[in-house]
């Protein structure tokens, strides 16, 4: 499953399907799609664009043997520059209201910064093994560690309480 991140409002990726994985982006927001979960991989993410930056990305969730696997590419930030990410409880990324708290709070904590190298991509990668309930992640199982509908939400670099994209991590 897959999620775009951008600033401004949440676009949807739609569809269903087991093991597709894409994302999508809004004019100025995230769209995202996942695969099912279940015996063959899925994958999730979030795409879309920036309404302070000019940052955009994909963050895409994949499910695996051990638990979920999530891969952050964005472009248009800053080289040598560090951005916090996190998934947030909100439903939405209308507003700093609709993207909510830090999901859990832990469930959303714990991703490494994006780090931003020459041209202005930058990226991350985190695992979430499936053993652990507390910061488990899976997708589109309608569990307490479902990922699908919250948001993927990237911060400023300089300015961390400023919120710079937001992407909503649907299913396709
Ligand atoms: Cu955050």
């Amino acid at each position: 499953m897959t999620a775009g991140v951008g600033g401004g409002a949440a676009g949807t990726g739609a569809g269903g399907g087991g093991g597709a994985a894409g994302a999508a982006s809004g004019a100025s927001g995230a769209g995202g799609s996942s695969g099912a979960g279940g015996s063959s991989a899925g994958s999730a993410g979030a795409g879309g664009k920036p309404a302070l930056a000019s940052i955009s990305g994909t963050a895409t969730f994949t499910t695996t043997s051990n638990g979920v696997d999530l891969s952050v590419i964005v472009t248009g930030c800053v080289a040598g520059k560090s951005y916090p990410i996190h998934i947030h409880e909100g439903m939405g990324c209308e507003s700093n209201t609709a993207q909510g708290a830090h999901w859990g709070p832990e469930r959303g904590e714990g991703i490494p910064d994006i780090t931003c190298g020459g041209g202005g991509v930058g990226s991350t990668n985190t695992s979430r093994d499936k053993s652990d309930d507390k910061l488990t992640w899976s997708l589109g199982d309608m569990r307490d560690s479902d990922v699908i509908g919250h948001v993927v939400v990237i911060h400023d670099a300089d300015d961390p309480m400023k919120r710079i994209a937001c992407g909503k991590v649907a299913t396709r």
